[in-house]
């Protein structure tokens, strides 16, 4: 199924198969999730989430797999493509969004976390509208790539809502504070030349080129250093998210350790009972 207008020289082949979204994988290292609720604007429920985070969940332990392709699959009825509009309103209660049992939930909030600790590059296509917690979603990504006709902005102080985590916090490191408090204050919209400047995004491309630029981006990561590239990404969380950034930067290196003969001495001198003997391990200045 077609998810963006254009071509890319990608075979997609489908990876799992969801209500809510479409998740393709190529023989390249590529996969693509992209939300499929266009006439609503691509909102997210919460099975939209469920959905997102399964897939995502499966791209963290697919080792072929280095780069996944955000995006929300278009157009609608009336030709209009977007992102995500964020919180589907129609099902939000009084403490969450419902499922289909009634249940409250917010979800969103567990694959921001996911999207942002996955050890792979995630980009953001955003064909169109990014508003709410879909601006939110396309800021977790570590870049972005927009068609020029996208539109981004938030509506949460005009809709009864607000993200006072990433969704402010981290905005405001990307953007500075005095346009990060522009932006939830006013509820006004900004056109992809206006993301660009304030660095909201990376680039901007013609809509019918969008997945075939952000495969050239994909193509030009996967040929660096999975471990560097992996390595950088918890380095960049890691001065933005407190203790827990830096349990995650420090895991991968307790991960390096690991593979060290140094650290095999350790494992293997317990595991036969003696003393362990690290003395042809230098102090390395
Ligand atoms: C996107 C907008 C600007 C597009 O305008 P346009 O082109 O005029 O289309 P419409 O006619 O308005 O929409 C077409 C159809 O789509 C439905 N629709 C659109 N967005 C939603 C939505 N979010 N929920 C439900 N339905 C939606 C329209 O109703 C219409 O349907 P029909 O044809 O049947 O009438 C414009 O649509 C717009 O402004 N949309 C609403 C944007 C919005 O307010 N989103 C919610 C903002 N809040 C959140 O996202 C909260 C997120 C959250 O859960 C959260 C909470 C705590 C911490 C973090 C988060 C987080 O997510 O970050």
């Amino acid at each position: 199924m077609k998810v963006l207008p254009g071509k890319t020289s990608l075979n997609w082949t489908e990876y799992k198969s969801y209500e809510d979204i479409l998740f393709h994988k190529s023989d390249e290292g590529i996969a693509r999730i992209a939300i499929n609720r266009p006439e609503k604007r691509n909102a997210f429920r919460p099975q939209t989430v469920d959905e997102l985070i399964n897939a995502f969940n499966i791209v963290r332990n697919d080792e072929n797999i280095g780069v996944v392709l955000f995006t929300g699959a278009g157009p609608d009825k009336r030709g209009i493509y977007s992102f995500c509009s964020g919180g589907d309103q129609s099902v939000r209660g009084e403490n969450g969004y419902k499922n289909d049992e009634g249940k409250q939930r917010l979800n969103v909030l567990e694959l921001q976390r996911l999207i942002r600790s996955l050890p792979k590059v995630v980009i953001a296509l955003v064909p169109g509208f990014a508003i709410g917690g879909g601006q939110v979603l396309h800021l977790i990504c570590d870049l972005s790539i927009a068609a020029e006709n996208a539109i981004f902005g938030q509506t949460g102080p005009r809709v009864g809502s607000f993200d006072a985590g990433f969704g402010s916090s981290y905005l405001a490191r990307l953007v500075g504070q005095r346009k990060a408090k522009e932006i939830w204050f006013l509820c006004r919209k900004y056109n992809s030349k206006e993301a660009l400047e304030m660095g909201l995004i990376n680039a901007i491309t013609k809509i019918e080129e969008l997945e075939a630029e952000g495969v050239i981006w994909a193509r030009e990561i996967l040929r660096n250093s999975p471990t560097a590239i992996r390595i950088l990404k918890a380095s960049f969380n890691a001065e933005n998210d407190g203790i827990a950034g830096i349990q995650e930067l420090s895991g991968y290196t307790t991960q390096l350790f690991y593979s060290s003969e140094e650290a095999q001495e350790g494992r293997d001198a317990f595991l036969e009972k003696r003393p362990p003997d690290f003395s042809e391990y230098k102090w390395t200045p």
